[in-house]
């Protein structure tokens, strides 16, 4: 827990939790003790507090944010080790995040290696810094860059933090901690951060707020740290200190806080697969090939060619390649104007890319990445020739939104070697990877995927074969209801109200617009069975076309369409139907309700291997806003005796073949136990 050195006369008191040196009960208990014993050792004059293994802390233990709080709490042992008559510095190494850095805050002095990262990220789990930071941090930095920090949640590199006066030293990082013992010898006195002033700069908040006013309107928390933040200018320390105890208090229990709690956890939770050792061995992945350079192929390519992998890209025609080569160019150049890359980080990647007409030349590599059209012969000719070209070992992968992955790996010798990442539109920014599990698929072939998908900054999910995997399965149910209800009298602009009020990006059929009317459309212009076919056969193809459910402007603004309203209008008559007023509650539960039900399916059928996994596949993959945890946790929270009850209620207009997932009537019966 706590580690302690005596240097002569200063002594390194050393947090030692493993693996971040969470501050949970244990450590803070542990940790008090011995800051009030080296207060009465008389051989100590300076105090060291650092961490042990890769970082000096990752703050208070999220944990235990769902107990009540237990042991000495974190703020009393910092004032504790402001008020020490000893100086104590902060050696900071790797990150110190959260009460972590709090906790340096509280000390005389800090120090940092070069490579060092300091952060309050609380705003991002719906609190805000507890143990005193939006106090401290503006008395030693100034307000514009504490409230950047404190709201934003983003940690700053250790030559910023040496230049907003954060840290007060750089220290080698080879020759760390003995730089931090030989700097804390030449300490003699205390210095304490609650007897500094803020720079009182009376325009801070009027520029923060007109600067941010997107990310503070919906959330709790960003309103809570700045008005926290406020305090520390308009009122004593301790009646600061105060203040933020009592919002951290309020913000702890709230929903917005359990449900981003719920999100950090799930996400780490993902990346480990029940049945596969934490010790199974990976395929070494040096050279990526690519087939198809559309949109999604050269989208997958620039995720490989940003982390430095070499990515061999086929297409069957020049006039394809060269399009698809060109807007990955683009893009990059795109990145590089907005300051987030550089001409030579572009040139750097592009000079990875070998792009080509030869299949053959995917040869040497280690991973193929399909990424052609969704058409199942398509892809088993495709695999077929892969099959006779591909080197032993290497995996073949394919991006397919919906297909099975076992046809596909049975139209090779080697389905083993086979599996599906399914990557998100556009694939270069989405973070989801839903990591597909053929029956075949090896372990080894698993455990890669999944480290690769992380390697490259994307958060992967497993996904066993069905139609639509995890994300595009649930999405089935939700699309139809939004359908039928435009039928029965709803209108695109009710239905998607629902969804942007309830925090989702987009609604429905903004999406429909956003992927393409014409996605599946069997493109006869005189066969219109249905509203797709209505809409299609009109031009109305989405976004592409500058109308869809809505007409777009220049800036791709959606404005309801009087054509649209029409075109239903006309077909409801056709199908002698009588359009009658739906409220929001049946949009609820005719689109989220019915998700929630495919998702118990899917943990019925093992699909998905826990519930928490779903919920990130709709976090990173379909825009679920995180402070509402994902729609497994979000039926948690609201009942699942409500949403079964919302769909019991609706049971004859979801659809014919319509049944409630006896996992979730189950869960409801049991209301007490979540179905995590
Ligand atoms: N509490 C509890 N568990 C934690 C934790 C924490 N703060 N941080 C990480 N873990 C677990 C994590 O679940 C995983 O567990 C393992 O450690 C490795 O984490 C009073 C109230 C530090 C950058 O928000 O950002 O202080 O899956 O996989 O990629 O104001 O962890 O192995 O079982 O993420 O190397 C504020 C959260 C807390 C930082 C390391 N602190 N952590 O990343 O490892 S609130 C944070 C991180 C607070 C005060 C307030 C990252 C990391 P398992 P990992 P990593």
């Amino acid at each position: 827990m706590i580690e302690t050195k005596l240097h002569e006369d200063v002594l390194e008191i050393i947090i030692a939790n493993a693996p971040v040196n969470a501050l949970g009960a244990a450590v803070r208990g542990a940790l008090s003790q011995a800051i009030d014993a080296a207060q009465g050792d008389d051989q100590v004059k300076v105090i060291l507090l650092r961490g042990a293994g890769k970082l000096f802390s990752a703050g208070a233990d999220i944990s235990e944010f769902d107990q009540p709080p237990t042991g000495c709490a974190l703020p009393a042992i910092i004032d504790t080790i402001e008020a020490s008559s000893k100086p104590i510095v902060a050696a900071i190494h790797g990150t110190a995040l959260g009460g972590g850095l709090e906790l340096a805050l509280g000390c005389h002095y800090r120090l940092a290696t070069p490579s060092a990262k300091m952060g309050l990220p609380e705003v991002s789990l719906g609190i805000l810094p507890g143990a005193g930071g939006t106090q401290r941090l503006p008395r030693l930095v100034g307000l514009d860059a504490a409230l950047a920090m404190i709201v934003s949640g983003s940690p700053v590199d250790a030559s910023s933090a040496l230049a907003m006066g954060l840290v007060d030293r750089l220290v080698d990082e080879e020759d760390f901690p003995a730089a931090a013992i030989s700097y804390a010898r030449i300490l003699d006195a205390p210095r304490r951060t609650r007897d500094r002033q803020v720079a009182d700069d009376a325009g801070a908040f009027d520029r923060f707020a007109a600067a941010n006013a997107r990310r503070i309107e919906t959330l709790d928390a960003p309103k809570a740290c700045i008005a926290a933040v406020k305090a520390s200018v308009e009122l004593p320390i301790d009646e600061g200190l105060a203040l933020e105890r009592k919002l951290f208090a309020e913000l702890v229990t709230g929903a917005q806080a359990k449900a981003l709690r719920h999100a950090f956890f799930a996400e780490r939770a993902a990346g480990k697969i029940a049945d596969l050792p934490a010790d199974t061995p990976r395929r070494p992945i040096a050279k990526v090939g690519v087939i198809g350079a559309g949109t999604m192929g050269g989208g997958i390519s620039m995720n490989f060619l940003s982390a430095g992998i070499g990515v061999t890209i086929v297409e069957m025609t020049r006039e394809a390649l060269d399009r698809g080569v060109g807007l990955m160019r683009a893009n990059y150049e795109a990145s590089a104007r907005k300051g987030r890359l550089t001409i030579e980080e572009v040139e750097q990647a592009m000079g990875l890319l070998a792009p080509t007409l030869e299949f053959e030349a995917l040869g040497d590599c280690d991973l193929i990445i399909e990424a052609v059209y969704e058409n199942m012969e398509v892809k088993k000719e495709i695999f077929a020739r892969l099959d006779a070209i591909a080197k032993p070992g290497a995996i073949l992968a394919s991006n397919t939104s919906y297909l099975s992955i076992d046809e596909i790996a049975s139209a090779t010798s080697r389905p083993a070697d086979v599996l599906g990442l399914h990557f998100f539109s556009p694939a270069n920014i989405m973070k989801l990877v839903e990591v597909v599990r053929g029956e075949a698929t090896a372990d080894d072939v698993l455990a890669t995927g999944m480290q690769l998908a992380r390697s490259i900054g994307k958060v992967p999910v497993v996904a066993r074969v069905c139609y639509g995997f995890i994300g595009n399965r649930m999405l089935i149910p939700r699309q139809d209801n939004a359908y039928a209800m435009l039928l029965e009298g709803a209108t695109p602009e009710q239905i998607d109200r629902v969804h942007t009020d309830f925090g989702m990006p987009m609604g429905p059929l903004q999406m429909i617009d956003l992927a393409g009317v014409d996605i599946g459309w069997h493109r006869d212009v005189d066969r219109i069975e249905s509203l797709q076919d209505a809409l299609c056969a009109a031009g109305r193809w989405g976004q592409k076309t500058k109308a869809g459910f809505y007409d777009y402007d220049e800036k791709r603004k959606p404005t309801p369409s009087p054509a649209v309203a029409e075109i239903i209008d006309e077909f409801r008559a056709r199908a002698g139907m009588v359009a009658r007023a739906i409220s929001d509650e049946e949009i609820v539960a005719r689109t989220l309700y019915t998700m929630v039900n495919e998702g118990a399916k899917l943990l019925e059928e093992g699909i998905a291997q826990r519930a928490s996994d779903i919920d990130i596949v709709w976090l990173y993959g379909y825009g679920w806003p995180r402070h509402k945890g994902g729609p497994m946790f979000w039926a948690d929270e609201i009942g699942l005796t409500t949403v079964v009850q919302g769909l019991e209620r609706y049971a004859d207009r979801i659809g014919e073949d319509f049944s409630i997932a006896p996992l979730l009537a189950r869960q409801s019966d049991d209301e007490g136990s979540p179905t995590t």
